[in-house]
C-alpha cells in the first residue's frame, strides 16, 4: 500500500477509505469534517507578522528540537515545528508528534543553546540550505528568544529547563516496568495479564488501558459491560502492587445525553470557529468537539470530569491525540489555523495555540490528579508537547514500528528528547505497529534497560507481545533484562533527582563524557546514564558482538566488575542473547537492590557494588511518593571511593540515607 504523498506518511490504519467508512460509517459526512479544516469564509483571518532569525553556524553538531525520527546529530537537516501524527512514523518522517523550538550546538570549546519561544508553525534550517547558517522561520511572532552558553551539555540543558520548566519527581513506580496494549479489552483480560506477571515472577508496576475501555470512545467514561466492576479491578491490581493507567483523548463525542458533551456545552469549554460556533472534527468517537485547554477554567473543568475515574482507582493518565489532530480520509489533519481559542479571556487563533495544546492538556490532566489526591505525585504521560512540557508530564516516542531500525532510532530519539529538556521518555518496547518477534523484543528490553520510561506497547491487530508470548527461553531473557532494571533503580532514581533538582538530563549521548573529542558527536548506538554508566546494547538482528568506545578520563568496568578496561579506546565485546553490555566507571559505588516484583512502598537499603578507582557517586533517597521531597524530606549520600577505600557524607535529611556495603 502506497501511503506516501508529498513526503507525508499517513496513519497506516487510516489510509484505507474502507476502514474509515467502516469505523465511522454514516455518522460523518465529508463536509462536516471539512468545516473546521478549510472554510473559505475564515481562511483570510489569520495574518501574523512572520519571525525570522538567522545566525552563523560554527559547528557541525546540533541536537535537541524535540522528537525527531533521525539520527542524533541534526546538522544538515531542515526541521518543522508543528505537532503532527504520522502514525506510525518511519526514519525520516517529519515532523512528528512533539516539537521543541530549542537547539543545542556543540562546538570544540563550548556548548550553546538557543530557545526560540515561538509556538507558531516554524522551521529550523540547520546548515541545510547554507552549510554555515542556522535559520529559524515561524509564521508568527516569538514570545522571546534566549541563548545559553556553558562548558557542558548538562549545564546548557539545566539553564534551558530552569527557564522552561523542570521535571517534578515522579512516583517511584513510574520508573518500573509498564505493560500496555491497544487494547486490553475487558477487566477479565486485564486481571489475567496481571496474574501472569505475578505467576511468572516478571516484575511489573503498571498496566494501561487503551481506548477500548471507554464507552464508545467517550472520554471520562468506561464501558460498564466490559468493566462491570472497574473499581474492584483497580483494587485487585493494587493488591498485587500494580498501578492502573488509562488513556484520555481530547475529542469529546458530540452526543446528546452524554454528560461530557452536554456539560461541556453548558460550561462553554470547546474550541470555536470565528463565527462563534463550535469547531468539529472527527476522531475515534466520530464527530467531536475539543476542549480549549488554553484557559485555566477549562483545565479545571477537565480535571473535575476525570474525578470519577481517579476515584475508581486510576493511578495515572495517558494523554494521547493531543497534537491535536482530526482524522481525514487517508490522513491525519491539523485543525484549521483560524479556530479560536480563549486564553484566559484573550482570543487567539489555533495557528498560535496548536503546538501548545499537548502541553495544556497535560496541565489539565495533572491538575486532575492533584485534585484527586494532593498528597500523591501525579503520573501523567503525553504524546505531544512543547518547550517545558517536562514540568507537567512524561512522554513516549509515539508510534514506532516493530523493526530493528525503529529500535536503533529509539536511542537517538530518547537522547534528543533529553537534550530538549524532556528526559522522562522512552519508546514503545517491542515496537507499536507491526508484529514483533522474540529476538527483537529481547534486544529492545535490553536496549532500554536504563531508559527513563520502560513500557511495552503494541497496536491493535498485531500479535501480543507481553514478555511470555515467545516461549520459555525468550521469556527468561526478557525477565532477566527487567530484573536488571529493578536492580538498578536506586541509581536510576538518583539520576531522576539530579534532573529534578539540577536540570541534568538523565540519559546523555556518549560524547557528553568526552566533550573535546569530535569523533564521538554523532554516536547514538549507546547512551550514558548519569556520569557512571554506559549502556551499549545490541540493535542489529543476529549480532552477538559489538564494538563500543569507552570514553577517556577514567577506566571502565564491565557491569559485573570482573573486567577492567582503560578509557579512550574502542573495544569489541561479546553480547550473546543473554547479555546487554553495560560499563561502569572506575571509582563508582553503585547502589543496587535485590530482586523485586514491583517497586516497594518503602525503599529498601541498597547494597553497594564497588568498582575500584577514584570517584564520587551520589545516591538520592526519599519516600518514593508524596510531596515531602519538596520540603526537604530526602537525603543525598555522596560516596567517595579511593582505590577500594570507601567514605561517605550525607546531606539533607539523614533519616532517608541507608545502604549496606
Ligand atoms: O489513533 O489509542 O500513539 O499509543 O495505542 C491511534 C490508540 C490512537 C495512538 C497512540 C497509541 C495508542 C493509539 N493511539
Amino acid at each position: 500500500m502506497d501511503n506516501e504523498h508529498d513526503g507525508y506518511v499517513a496513519p497506516a490504519y487510516l489510509v484505507d477509505d474502507e476502514f474509515f467508512t467502516r469505523t465511522f460509517g454514516e455518522i460523518i459526512t465529508k463536509s462536516s469534517q471539512d468545516r473546521a479544516l478549510n472554510d473559505e469564509r475564515f481562511a483570510h483571518l489569520v495574518q501574523t507578522e512572520p519571525f525570522h532569525l538567522q545566525l552563523p553556524l560554527t559547528s557541525r553538531f546540533v541536537y535537541g528540537t524535540g522528537e525527531r525520527s533521525f539520527d542524533l546529530n541534526l546538522y544538515g537537516r531542515h526541521l518543522t515545528f508543528w505537532n503532527t501524527d504520522p502514525s506510525p512514523y518511519d526514519r525520516g518522517s517529519e515532523p512528528i508528534n512533539y516539537a521543541v523550538p530549542f537547539v543545542v550546538i556543540v562546538a570544540d570549546d563550548h556548548v550553546q543553546g538557543i530557545f526560540v519561544d515561538n509556538p507558531y508553525h516554524g522551521t529550523v534550517d540547520i546548515g541545510f540550505t547554507d552549510a554555515d547558517l542556522l535559520t529559524f522561520s515561524f509564521t508568527g511572532p516569538a514570545r522571546g528568544v534566549y541563548t545559553y552558553t556553558g562548558d557542558t551539555l548538562a549545564s546548557v540543558i539545566a539553564q534551558f529547563t530552569a527557564q522552561s520548566g523542570r521535571m517534578p519527581m515522579p512516583p517511584l513506580w513510574a520508573l518500573g516496568h509498564h505493560q500496555c496494549r491497544y487494547s486490553y479489552m475487558n477487566q477479565r483480560e486485564v486481571l489475567a495479564i496481571a496474574r501472569q506477571f505475578r505467576r511468572r515472577h516478571i516484575p511489573c508496576d503498571a498496566i494501561y488501558l487503551d481506548i477500548h475501555y471507554m464507552d464508545h470512545y467517550k472520554v471520562f467514561t468506561w464501558d460498564t459491560e466490559a468493566f462491570p466492576d472497574f473499581a474492584g479491578m483497580a483494587a485487585e491490581l493494587h493488591a498485587q502492587n500494580i498501578r492502573l493507567v488509562v488513556i484520555v483523548d481530547p475529542g469529546v463525542k458530540i452526543e446528546p445525553g452524554y454528560d461530557g458533551y452536554e456539560d461541556g456545552i453548558a460550561q462553554d469549554v470547546f474550541i470555536k470557529l470565528p463565527d462563534g460556533t463550535r469547531a468539529e472534527g472527527v476522531v475515534w468517537p466520530g464527530n467531536t468537539h475539543h476542549p480549549d485547554f488554553a484557559s485555566e477554567r477549562v483545565r479545571r473543568w477537565w480535571a473535575e470530569k476525570l474525578q470519577p475515574l481517579l476515584q475508581a482507582g486510576v493511578d495515572g493518565l495517558w494523554n494521547d491525540m493531543n497534537e491535536p489532530l482530526y482524522f481525514g480520509f487517508g490522513e491525519a489533519l491539523s485543525p484549521a489555523d483560524y479556530l479560536v481559542h480563549d486564553v484566559d479571556g484573550t482570543p487567539a487563533y489555533h495557528a498560535e495555540q496548536h503546538n501548545l495544546y499537548g502541553h495544556q492538556m497535560s496541565m489539565a490532566s495533572r491538575l486532575a490528579q492533584e485534585i484527586a489526591d494532593p498528597q500523591r505525585r501525579p503520573f501523567n504521560i503525553t504524546r505531544a508537547g512543547y518547550a517545558g512540557t517536562q514540568s507537567v508530564a512524561s512522554s513516549w516516542t509515539a508510534d514506532n514500528t516493530a523493526t530493528w531500525d525503529s529500535l536503533r532510532l529509539s536511542i537517538a530519539m530518547t537522547l534528543n528528547m533529553a537534550l530538549s529538556g524532556q528526559s522522562f521518555t522512552g519508546p514503545d518496547i517491542g515496537g507499536f505497529a507491526g508484529d514483533t518477534n522474540a529476538e527483537l523484543l529481547i534486544r529492545w528490553y535490553q536496549a532500554c534497560v536504563l531508559m527513563p520510561f520502560y513500557r511495552n506497547h503494541s497496536a491493535v491487530d498485531t500479535i501480543h507481545q507481553e514478555a511470555w508470548r515467545f516461549g520459555e527461553q525468550a521469556e527468561g531473557l526478557i525477565c532477566q533484562a527487567i530484573d536488571l532494571r529493578y536492580t538498578l533503580l536506586p541509581y536510576l532514581y538518583s539520576q531522576f533527582a539530579a534532573c529534578h533538582f539540577d536540570g541534568i538530563p538523565i540519559v546523555r549521548p556518549l560524547f557528553a563524557a568526552e566533550p573535546q573529542n569530535p569523533h564521538l558527536r554523532s554516536i547514538d548506538d549507546c547512551y550514558l546514564v548519569g556520569d557512571h554508566m554506559l549502556v551499549a546494547p545490541i540493535t542489529t538482528e543476529y549480532a552477538l558482538r559489538r564494538t563500543v568506545y569507552l570514553p577517556a578520563g577514567s577506566d571502565w568496568y564491565t557491569f559485573d566488575a570482573q573486567t577492567r578496561y582503560h578509557g579512550g579506546q574502542l573495544i569489541s565485546v561479546e553480547a550473546p542473547l543473554n547479555t546487554v553490555p553495560i560499563f561502569v566507571r572506575a571509582g563508582t559505588a553503585l547502589p543496587l537492590w535485590s530482586q523485586l516484583q514491583s517497586t516497594p512502598s518503602e525503599l529498601p537499603a541498597p547494597h553497594l557494588r564497588l568498582y575500584p578507582g577514584h570517584g564520587e557517586t551520589r545516591l538520592y533517597q526519599d519516600a518514593g511518593d508524596g510531596l515531602g521531597y519538596q520540603r526537604g524530606e530526602y537525603a543525598w549520600t555522596t560516596f567517595t571511593l579511593s582505590d577500594d577505600t570507601l567514605t561517605h557524607t550525607i546531606t539533607g535529611d539523614q533519616r532517608f540515607s541507608h545502604f549496606t556495603v
